[in-house]
């Protein structure tokens, strides 16, 4: 049997997919050839999807936690001990403690509806604290919320004369989109990359530039003042969309090329080529990617790059512009129903989940993780860890496998993968809109979201519809008005467009500054950062062992002149130590970073490596707009045999 089906995981490139069954296994996944975008391939992470749904370790039961929080020792329990027990305990939490206290958390692990969105339904009735913000384009969508454009249709990249892609590793994180980008190359556009490390990216585009991590608004303002001082800007499309021209110009002002190349670390000719190349461009298409928004000065790099779309004229013409995010017209929020939110609950900043449960107030007593890892994936990863630690805690997981978090849950439920459950998806690369159909039955007792919220539902005795309604009813309820689900589980996949903005006077104008643009500061230390990996995304696929095989052993990289400097030399173990804590891993020394920055690929399950998990090191810090700093990592690297207990080993052996 094939049914047509997509990839629920979190990524820019959203596959349309075909699922192949015999005799009740998934023995196919493969890219779905009439999809626009997918074009027939998947990706390195997904390619054997089905692997993973009879991978060592699968969920097939609930459990309930019969050691200490942590220790990952759990009993088998009947689905109906397990939804009576959560139903007790968060009623009575509600009881005493208020609806606050319970605080549903889920990420994208899953883009679908039904899987991301049906168990709100249950903690909007029980007035549960209201999550809110993110951990990824926090900065962009700040922007976009301003009002900024910052999408556009990837399938118009084709159109473009200048491509750049900056901070944004297209051939790892979103490969699909090189189709595009290449398409654009072959009718004479050029394509630079902007990014501290030789990525297989930037390997493959015509220019290179490697720039300092955090200087990105310096260099984009280098650009825009260009633009200003030689007449280029398009101040007819400023005047319609811009409300303070006077004051970028202010802003910019400092940002001569020599300036900005002291700042960055470029050279001022590489920075007055670019700038020259951006003004003459019909259009130029800025691509920008996720990690220049993880850091302090998050905010001011999209910013920054918006002026430039908007300067340049670059929005006037199809395949040009800024695009970070790309969405179809999809109203998923609808199928959580907040509608049936009891009083005003709270709002809670999911990217802080370490700082509620340390001193929320009302504290958080009830806790649900579903379709995320935060216990790995969140900023300054141990402060997390001790607040699911604690023992008057009370936490849900739901989950294909033990992760870092389940291993904390008080009841882990089995949940089913997107060859087991029927799901309707947006994307945030492309403009489709997906159905998923299932290929063979949950396996073991494994459930989708929308059967947890059924059954929790009626333990706890609520009684409205919403909370009776099937799957693909739920899937249903986010569909735009006048589709049918029906049509569009037939048809697998529609292109819901979002329109280029309009070349018309803005209602509410766009704010290219925000005072002053400062220089990242100069450090000694080496600064770290953790760009995605090739086989992971994010912590899913870490436990898998082909994944994990591809991957490779975990690494920091480290250029030559700073291995040196340190007197390390390649292959070395290491100890790299921050303000938060320490790693101790392989060292490869390569000049595909540049001096001063060291990396290191993969979410690693702190459980598996505690010595490779990248958030022990990270810490609590974001950006105005709430994005976790990710790379604002600063480190000592060391050799690993000048530790005391090497030194006494090595004594002991002599
Ligand atoms: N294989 C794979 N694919 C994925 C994912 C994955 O984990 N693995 N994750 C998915 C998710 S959740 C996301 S958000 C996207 C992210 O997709 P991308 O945005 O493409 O990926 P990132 O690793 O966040 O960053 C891209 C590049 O930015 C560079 N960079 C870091 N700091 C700076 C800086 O200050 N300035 C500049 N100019 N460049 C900088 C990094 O070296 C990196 O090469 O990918 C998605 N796709
Ligand atoms: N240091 C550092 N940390 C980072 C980043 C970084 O660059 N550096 N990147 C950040 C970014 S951009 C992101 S987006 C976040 C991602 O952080 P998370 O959202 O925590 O992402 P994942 O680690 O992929 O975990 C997703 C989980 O969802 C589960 N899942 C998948 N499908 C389903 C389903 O149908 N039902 C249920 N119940 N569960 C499901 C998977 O098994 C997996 O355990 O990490 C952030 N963390
Ligand atoms: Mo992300």
């Amino acid at each position: 049997m094939k049914v047509k089906g997509c990839c629920p995981l979190d990524c820019q490139d959203s596959c349309a997919w075909i699922a192949e069954a015999e005799d009740g296994r998934v023995v196919r996944v493969t890219g779905a050839k009439d999809h626009p975008i997918t074009r027939g391939v998947l990706c390195a992470k997904v390619k054997d999807y089905e692997t993973r749904v009879t991978a060592p370790g699968r969920l097939l039961h609930p459990l309930r936690r019969n050691g200490p929080k942590g220790s990952g020792r759990f009993e088998t329990i009947s689905w109906d001990a397990a939804l009576g027990e959560i139903a007790d305990r968060f009623s009575a939490i509600t009881a005493e403690y208020g609806g606050e206290s319970l605080l549903p958390f889920c990420y994208l692990g899953t883009q679908g509806v039904v899987q991301r969105r049906s168990l709100m339904r249950i903690f909007h009735a029980l007035g549960a604290s209201r999550p809110a913000g993110g951990v990824c384009a926090v900065s962009a969508v700040a922007l976009l919320m301003e009002g900024h454009p910052i999408g556009i249709d990837p399938e118009e990249a084709s159109e473009a004369g200048l491509i750049i892609l900056w901070g944004q590793n297209v051939l790892t994180t979103c490969h699909h989109q090189w189709h595009f980008i290449d398409a654009a190359r072959k009718k004479g556009a050029k394509v630079i990359a902007i990014d501290p490390c030789a990525t297989r990216t930037a390997r493959q585009c015509d220019v290179h530039l490697a720039p300092r991590p955090g200087s990105d608004a310096v260099l984009a303002a280098s650009i825009g003042r260009h633009l200003l001082e030689t007449g280029q800007a398009d101040l007819d499309l400023a005047r319609l969309w811009v409300a303070d021209l006077d004051a970028y110009r202010a802003a910019v002002g400092p940002w001569t090329f020599a300036r900005a190349a002291e700042a960055t670390g470029l050279t001022a000719a590489e920075i007055e080529a670019l700038s020259h190349e951006f003004a003459a461009a019909r259009p130029a298409l800025i691509r920008a990617g996720i990690a220049p928004q993880q850091a302090q000065n998050g905010e001011a790099f999209v910013r920054g790059l918006s002026a430039l779309a908007i300067l340049g004229g670059h929005w006037r013409h199809r395949g040009g512009g800024l695009s970070i995010l790309s969405f179809p017209v999809l109203p998923d929020a609808k199928a959580a129903r907040s509608d049936l939110i009891a009083g005003d609950p709270r709002t809670l900043d999911i990217a802080k989940l370490g700082q509620h449960l340390e001193h929320a107030d009302p504290p958080v007593k009830g806790l649900m993780v579903w379709s995320a890892n935060p216990a790995a994936t969140q900023i300054d990863a141990p402060r997390v860890r001790r607040g699911l630690a604690r023992e008057d805690l009370f936490t849900v997981v739901a989950d294909h496998f033990i992760t870092d978090t389940a291993r904390y849950a008080d009841i882990v439920l089995p949940a089913t993968t997107q060859f087991e459950h029927f799901d309707v998806q947006g994307a945030w690369g492309h403009h489709y809109v997906l159905a998923n159909i299932p290929v063979i039955q949950p396996m073991g007792e494994a459930r989708s979201s929308g059967a947890i919220m059924r059954g929790l539902a009626e333990k706890l005795g609520l009684t409205d519809p919403a909370f009776r309604e099937s799957d693909e009813a739920i899937a249903a309820s986010a569909l735009p008005d006048g589709w049918s689900l029906e049509a569009l589980r037939d048809e697998g996949w529609r292109k819901s467009p979002a329109p280029r903005p309009a070349i018309a006077e803005l209602a509410q104008r766009l704010r290219l500054s925000d005072g002053t643009i400062e220089a990242p500061a100069q450090r000694d230390m080496i600064q770290l950062l953790s760009p995605k990996s090739h086989h992971f995304l994010n912590s899913t696929f870490a436990n898998m062992a082909r994944h994990q095989t591809a991957q490779g052993a975990p690494a920091i990289m480290l250029n030559p002149a700073d291995a040196a400097r340190l007197g390390l030399a390649d292959g070395q173990q290491v100890r790299v130590t921050s303000s938060n804590g320490s790693l101790e891993l392989t060292l490869q020394v390569s000049d595909a970073v540049r001096p001063g920055v060291a990396t290191i690929e993969g979410k690693w399950w702190e459980h598996d490596r505690p010595d490779a998990a990248m958030n022990i090191v990270t810490s609590s810090q974001w950006s105005p707009a709430g994005q976790p700093a990710y790379n604002e990592v600063y480190v000592h690297v060391e050799a690993l045999e000048a530790a005391p207990m090497r030194i006494a080993e090595t004594a002991a052996a002599g």
